[in-house]
């Protein structure tokens, strides 16, 4: 299945992880090795062999040489080079989503549907490439006129995580090549396949067109080369999606520098369920919220707040669910599979650990709680813990596992505040019939978070909206609005076409 997997996409059982430009993967052999493994099955997938130091800086330097022509090609012809990585994708989107299953572990549909978000993202940057509006002023100064423009930030490094193997590139570096960016890429040590597969099909694109090398990658078999791309001044901007964690040094390490970045990191996602909710939406929400990609999204379900009126049915109904899901897990590359296995095993030590102090705090493991270990692979079964504070240890962390904490509340009051009372600010939602509940819960006294939805639940945003969080997820926003802009530097013009030289302010200085 896996030799299958990877030979649709012109993979082999060892490869490069060095894109060097030039149509050139690196032979170099000595810079470590990285070994994916399906966490389905344990076994290693392939073997990857890291960048070097050389590399690396062949890269940086290719990168510049690049920038050079790019950042003076026109926008719209910009978007032509991403519109056929688009297309590119739309042609491999069943073989390079089976390969994003085997190696992350979500299953085939989710697989696919992150292809879509690649392939929908380079649709919103080919139309965005004609939009790179700037406004106009009016001067306080006679025969003057201002405007802003903006223009490409120089290279972009995008540090991507195992979650979203390759559509979180794709909404960094799409929309930064249409803005005249050049894109280096080191994507997660438990995923590079699917990021050199990714490379492979989009570079081919930009190849046989004549475009230049858009897109750069290297692999890290430990963390110093990681380091030496966050510290390298000669790359602007650093979006890092991935734990807050590691987000906390990544943002000190670029400010210390001066430079620029985007951060992405951990969420803590609440659904509130007020009396009125409409359970035929509410329950299928949270429980694809909660399960879907195994808990392993940073806007998966994490915290349910219902309404003390409904909260036994509420509880009832869902371990009800949840039994139905329990039946159906397994090999995520298999079509009748809804949940598949975390990705590795330090994420099954994480969720038991997880689980062990809610248990410790006085929570309820109302089903599941447990690994399964009478398989291969890093299965775990979806769990419901009721019965703890919110304020607990446990509940205030985001554990990337499919465990959903249960609490009940009073007003509508008290669940926005327990919603809040996290540290993390990405990806809330409410299900309710009752108008005011719904603008009370979107008011600037509501939700504190990134993205607030009503009657949906909280994963599974559409690209077309700005997608960050407040708080400890870094306050990046990336893919749709006006999030482009970062990609870019602004620039404010003044122009003087009148015979005198007014200053602003009204100052005068006659000499
Ligand atoms: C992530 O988990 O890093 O909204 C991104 C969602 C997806 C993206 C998640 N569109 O769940």
């Amino acid at each position: 299945m896996s030799a299958k997997i990877l030979e649709s996409l012109g993979l082999s059982a060892t490869e490069s992880g060095t894109y060097l430009g030039r149509g050139e993967w690196s032979s170099t052999r000595d810079a470590g090795t990285i070994g994916p493994v399906n966490p389905a099955t344990g076994e290693t997938i392939a073997t990857v062999h890291a960048t070097s130091p050389a590399d690396y800086e062949t890269i940086v330097r290719r990168a510049q040489e690049a920038f050079a022509v790019w950042r003076t090609t026109p926008a719209p012809r910009r978007g032509e080079a991403v519109r056929l990585c688009g297309d590119a994708l739309r042609k491999h989107k069943d073989a390079l989503g089976s390969l994003v299953a085997l190696e992350m572990g979500k299953i085939k549909p989710e697989g696919d549907g992150e292809v879509q978000e690649m392939i929908d993202i380079a649709d919103f940057a080919v139309g965005q490439s004609r939009m790179l509006y700037g406004y106009t002023m009016h001067s306080e100064r006679p025969g003057h006129r201002m405007y802003e423009q903006w223009h490409p930030v120089g290279l972009v490094g995008i540090v991507s995580a195992f979650n979203f193997p390759v559509a979180v590139w794709a909404w960094n570096a799409f929309l930064a090549a249409i803005c005249g960016d050049i894109c280096i890429w080191k994507p997660s040590p438990k995923t590079p396949l699917s990021a050199i597969a990714t490379m492979k099909i989009c570079n081919a694109a930009l190849a046989e067109a004549g475009f230049p090398d858009l897109f750069f990658l290297f692999n890290d078999a430990g963390t110093e080369l990681a380091q030496t791309f966050v510290d390298d001044k000669r790359i602007p901007l650093i979006s890092f999606t991935g734990s807050t964690k590691v987000g906390r040094m990544v943002g000190e390490r670029v400010a210390k520098r001066m430079g620029r970045s985007l951060l992405e990191l951990g969420g803590n996602n609440a659904i509130v369920l007020d009396r009125t909710a409409d359970m035929k939406l509410a329950i299928p929400a949270i429980v694809f919220g909660a399960v879907g990609t195994c808990g392993q999204r940073c806007t998966s379900t994490r915290r349910l707040l219902v309404h003390e009126s409904i909260y036994d049915n509420v509880v009832d109904t869902l371990v009800k669910a949840y039994g139905q899901v329990e039946k159906k897990i397994g090999d995520p590359t298999q079509a009748s599979t809804l949940m598949g296995p975390l990705n590795s095993p330090e994420a099954v030590q994480a969720f038991l650990t997880a689980i062990e102090k809610a248990k410790a705090a006085g929570g309820t493991v109302r089903t599941g709680g447990k690994a399964l270990d009478d398989r291969k692979g890093n299965f775990v079964l979806p769990t419901i813990v009721t019965g703890l504070d919110n304020a607990s240890d446990v509940v205030q962390t985001e554990t990337f596992a499919p465990i959903l904490y249960v609490m009940p509340f009073k007003t509508l009051d008290d669940a926005i505040d327990m919603q809040n009372a996290v540290p993390q600010g990405l990806s809330s939602s409410i299900f309710t019939q009752d108008l005011k509940a719904a603008e009370a819960y979107l008011s600037a006294a509501g939700s504190d978070c990134g993205i607030a939805n009503v009657n949906i639940g909280t994963s599974g945003a559409e690209i077309g909206g700005a997608f960050g969080g407040e708080k400890e997820t870094g306050g990046g926003r990336e893919s749709g609005s006006d999030a482009w802009k970062v990609y870019m530097r602004r620039q404010t013009n003044t122009i003087n076409y009148s015979d005198a030289l007014p200053l602003a302010q009204g100052i005068k200085f006659e000499f």
